[in-house]
This record gives C-alpha cells, structure tokens and sequence, in this order.
C-alpha cells in the first residue's frame, strides 16, 4: 500500500487534465495489488476472524483494520478505546489469544492485519482498565509515571502553535513526551509485541500530536521497520502541522478527500471528479490513505455516512475504482447516540443484524474491491461524463465503471479500452458484452453504477448472498423492495420452492441494504421458473412480520434475471 506504481501515472494525471483521456501509460507491474483495507471498527476478534474468513479474504480486500487491542478505561462507549491505561492485550473485544487467533484466521485468508494504535496519550480518568490494572491519571504503574507525560498539563487550544499540538493535551488526555528514551523503547516495544503477534500495519492515531522525528525513532526500534505505517494527520488550513512532514515516516490520512467527496456528491457534479486526487492539493498519491468516511467523521457530520443511502455507496464505487491513494472502507454500526459503543460488546452474530452494518460487504463496495485489484497499475482512460452527475471512465483494457447519480435511467453506448467478450457487471449481477470496437450499450437506472472488469467474465455461481463477491446469478430474480425499517430489523424474501425458502421464515433470504431504503438480493434461479413470494421483517428477537396482501408471482424469463421493484406492503 506504501509503494504504488499508479503514483507515477497520477504525477502525470495531476500536472495535466489532458491525461485523464490520453493511452494509459505504460505500468511496470502492481506489487502488492491488494490495497484496500476493511476498518472493523469495534469489531470484536471473533468477529474480525470470521469476517476474514467468510467475507474479506474472498472479496479481494488486502487489510483488516481492528479497533485499539490495549488494555484502556471501561465503559460502554467506544472512545474508551482511545484511553490507554497499558500495554496489555485485553479488552472487551477479546484478549491476547483472541487476538493471536484473529491474526492467524486472517492471514490464513490472505488478508493483512492493521492494528490501530494509541500511542500519543494515556487515560484521562482513574480506576481499573479493561486487563485489570489500576491506574489514575498521569500514573499507570508498570507502564508509564508522571516522568513521562510531557511539560504541558493544559488543552491544546490554538492549533496554529506547532509547540501546544505535539506538547499539551488532546481534550484533556494526559500527552507522552515521545522525546524521553523511556517513552520511546515502551511504545516500540508495544509496537514490536504486536509485530510478534503477526500483525502487518499499524494506524497511528493522532499522529499529528507527536513530532514527526519522535515517529522515526520508534518507527527504527521495530523488529520489522518498514512494516505499513497509516498516519492520522488531519490538514486543516492555517494549522502548524500538515501531513506531508510525515511522508518519511509512512502514508498519511488525507482527509479532504472524503470531505469533498461528500460536497460532490452531495451538492456538486460528479463531472467534477474528473482530476480528483493531486491537482486537487491532496497529498501524493503513493502516500495517500483515503475513506468517504470514517468513525470520527461519521459522527461529526464531516462526510458521508451509511445514512446518506446512494450517495454513499456510489462514493465508495467511485472510490474504489479511481486510482488515487489506498482506500479505507469504514464497517460500522448505526447509531443515534454518537457515543453508543459497538452492539452486543462487539460480537457480530450476522452481518445486517443488531445494528451491524456490514459496510464491507454490501455488494456495491464488495463487488469493486476485485475490480480495484484488477485495475491496479492501470490508469485512468475513456473519461466520459455528461458535464452533469452522469460519469464513467475505464482502467485501461483491464476495468470500467459508469455511475449515474441522476434521478432518472440513463442508456447510452460507452467506448472502452477492454477486449472484446462477455462481462459481468459486478455492480448488478447482470452480463454485459462489449464489442470488436470496445463498445457496449447499457441502461443504468437512477443512482446506479456498473462496473466490468477482466477478473469478472460471467456472472455465473451462487445465489446472492450479501458477500457481493463478483459471482452473482446467470438467471434467477432480481429483488429490489423499498421497506422502512427500524434499527435491529431486517428485509426478507421467502417464497414457494426451496431456493426461497418453501414459505418457511426461518429459511427466508435476507437482503442487502446497501442501498437503503432499497433492500435488495439476487437470487439464483433456473431460467422459466414462475414462482410465488413476499417479503417479510424480521427485528433482532427473530419476531416476524409479513407484508400484507396477496402473494406476489414472477417468472424468470429464458436468459437473464427477472428484476422485481417492489415497494413493501405494510
Ligand atoms: C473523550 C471525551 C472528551 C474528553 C476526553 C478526555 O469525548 O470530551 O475531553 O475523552 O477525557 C476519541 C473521541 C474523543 C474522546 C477520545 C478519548 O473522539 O471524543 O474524548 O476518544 O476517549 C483532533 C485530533 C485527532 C482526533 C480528533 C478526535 O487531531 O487525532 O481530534 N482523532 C483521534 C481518533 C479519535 C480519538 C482520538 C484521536 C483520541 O480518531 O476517535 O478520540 O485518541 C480540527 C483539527 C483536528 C482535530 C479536530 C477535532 O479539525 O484539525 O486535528 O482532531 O479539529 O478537534
């Protein structure tokens, strides 16, 4: 993720808009091609591992990153998580065994892992941490004493003094002097006692407060120095310190790219998007570590969030098709208290369940993390856009996307750089066949997209199963119900014959609701199947409750899926 060869095309990209069309510049080759990362925030070990194994590893995603594994203060909420109380592997999400496990499970699937990591501060509180210890403020026996908290005991108030940033307290947390050897050797060797546990990458958390030469120190100590380093530098005009200082360290947090996602998409043009990334002023590419949002942000109104329905997940199509930076995909959970800490203390049961949005695995973000794989060292090519939120753009001959974020259907022919053949359209589950010439004609609905690449021939294999793999239906149904729900429930369809369930609710299929209101799934079924069906809610007590009125009918024609849009019937 550090080092990435579509640098060197986005230099180009940055210094002139032209190249945005011109041939795809030549690409040595994509080392380390798996660059992007699933943020399980507040996940619990367990649950990570399975993940892993049944969702990240078979998605394509390179990373895994977990919540703070260090002992820290308890309490419900999930920014206990960023008061460190020791050093110590224990906390309600699991303790070192899990944690070694979860490492171990994920490697096994060819997913890396990143540990967030709070090393600028400890607990601003007194009491018992989560792995027992006692401690009070500015005193954690065995780990750290007043000695080495730094000078400062006041609030960083002015962000524009280099000097209170990295010396006095963040909100009031008791702020390491990294400058002290003491200090330096216990963070590293925390650090290195994770790298014996397995673990591939760290996130910095508020790298900003902690002088860029204190980092490269500790960075030295590590057994693996040049392990992935994400640094969360947040750039803000007029502050002292701006992310690029830490580019010798590792990859820095470019935040305005989700910001200004969230203004393009909310208010703007997509056409706009045309030259995003450095001509935008962001940081360099091949240290960017870019999301359209994450746990701060999505509580503080700074991006987009699971709430903002197609213009969040069109985002995260945009994202994981535009090569710029190594995206974060942000797996949460829905809230209205933004202290409100992960349900059931972070065991994940089943995706969509409890409040667990599954963000990794809606079939939108899902389906383009192969295509992003695919796509790495390619650059941009074909740029077409309708001047408007109407846009689409391919990665050589390997990918293409189109995005249609109007409110109305949009068909049109779109001119590739890909062989001629059949495709699956990863976003749909549907084929798609491009021509001799690299052509292929297509109908995307309102606040759609479609995304073809090489790795994705047929859509041939499995029913969907919200894993969003790129395998979906050859035939079968299409099921699209718009159904308001409340937190803890969900969207079923059961029907008449076995791939639906026989009527049965406990063998009804859940539906994805990447797209919320819309809830939807694709079904495998054998072409010329007629078949009954309704949908069904189901709340988190396993309660449920059956759209009223008379059974719905369909039948999957000859070729091709039979695409349901329903409205739930209350
Ligand atoms: C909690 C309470 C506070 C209390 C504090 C100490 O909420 O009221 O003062 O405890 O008792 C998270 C939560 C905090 C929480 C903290 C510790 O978000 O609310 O505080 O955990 O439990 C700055 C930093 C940046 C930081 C953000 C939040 O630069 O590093 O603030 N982000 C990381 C994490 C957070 C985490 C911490 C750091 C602390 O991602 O989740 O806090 O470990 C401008 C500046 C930014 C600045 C921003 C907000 O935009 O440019 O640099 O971010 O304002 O101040």
């Amino acid at each position: 993720m550090a080092k990435k060869p579509v640098a060197a095309a986005l230099a180009l990209l940055a210094g002139a808009a032209v190249a945005v069309t011109a041939p795809t510049p030549a690409q040595a080759s994509a080392p380390g091609g798996k660059d992007v990362t699933a943020v399980m925030f507040e996940w619990n070990f367990q649950s990570v591992a399975k993940a892993c194994t049944d969702e990240l590893g078979p998605d394509g995603y390179g990373y895994v990153q977990v919540s703070p594994p260090n002992e820290h203060i308890q309490g419900s909420s999930w920014w206990t998580s960023y008061q460190p109380v020791s050093y110590k592997i224990g906390t309600k999400l699991g303790d070192r065994t899990d944690f070694k496990s979860m490492v171990d499970t994920c490697h096994a699937a060819g997913v890396k892992v990143v540990a967030d990591t709070v090393i600028n501060h400890m607990a601003n509180a007194s009491g018992t941490g989560t792995a027992g210890s006692s401690f009070s403020k500015y005193d954690y026996p065995g780990t750290y004493s007043s000695a080495d908290m730094d000078d400062c005991k006041t609030s960083i108030t002015d962000y524009s003094d280099r000097w209170s940033v990295q010396h006095c307290e963040m909100g009031g947390l008791p702020d390491l002097d990294t400058g002290e050897e003491y200090v330096r050797k216990t963070i590293a060797g925390y650090l290195n006692d994770l790298l014996s546990l397995g673990v591939d990458g760290f996130r910095i958390d508020g790298a900003k407060h902690i002088a860029e030469e204190d980092l490269a120190n500790i960075k030295s100590r590590l057994t693996n120095p040049g392990v992935y380093w994400k640094q969360e530098t947040i750039g803000a005009s007029g502050e002292a310190v701006q992310p690029p200082e830490f580019y010798n360290t590792g990859d820095v947090q470019e935040f305005r790219y989700a910001y200004d996602l969230k203004r393009v998409f909310n208010n703007e043009k997509l056409a706009e998007l045309k030259n995003f990334g450095e001509a935008w002023g962001y940081v360099r590419s091949d240290k960017a570590s870019v999301f359209v949002t994450n746990h701060d942000t999505e509580r503080n109104g700074g991006t987009l969030t699971y709430k903002d329905g197609a213009n969040y997940s069109l985002a995260h199509v945009f994202m994981l098709a535009w090569p710029y930076g190594s995206p974060d995909v942000h797996s949460g959970y829905e809230f209205s208290d933004t202290s409100a800490g992960g349900p059931n203390n972070g065991q994940v049961k089943a995706c969509y369940s409890d409040g667990w949005k599954c963000q990794h695995a809606w079939r939108e973000i899902a389906g383009m993390v192969k295509f992003r794989n695919t796509a790495a060292g390619s650059a941009v090519t074909d740029w077409w856009d309708n001047g408007n939120n109407q846009i689409a753009f391919g990665r050589g001959d390997k990918a293409y996307v189109a995005i249609n974020h109007e409110g109305s259907a949009l068909t049109r022919t779109f001119q590739t750089s890909l062989p001629a053949g059949d495709y699956c359209d990863v976003q749909s589950g549907k084929g798609v066949t491009v021509n001799s010439s690299g052509q292929f004609t297509a109908t995307l609905g309102a606040n759609t997209a479609l995304a073809l690449h090489v790795g994705a021939k047929t859509c041939g294999g499995g029913s969907g199963s919200g894993s969003g793999d790129s395998g979906n239906t050859a035939t079968g149904a299409s099921f699209r119900v718009n159904a308001t729900t409340q937190m803890g429930q969900n969207i079923y369809v059961v029907g008449n014959n076995s791939a639906l369930g026989n009527w049965n609710p406990a063998g009804a299929l859940k539906l994805d609701p990447a797209n919320y209101p819309v809830w939807k799934l694709d079904v495998s079924l054998p072409a010329g199947t007629s078949f009954e069906y309704k949908y069904l809610r189901k709340d988190g007590s396993g309660n449920v409750t059956w759209e009223s009125g008379a059974n719905r009918t369909a039948t999957v024609g000859s070729a091709g899926l039979v695409a349901l849009n329903d409205t739930w019937r209350d």
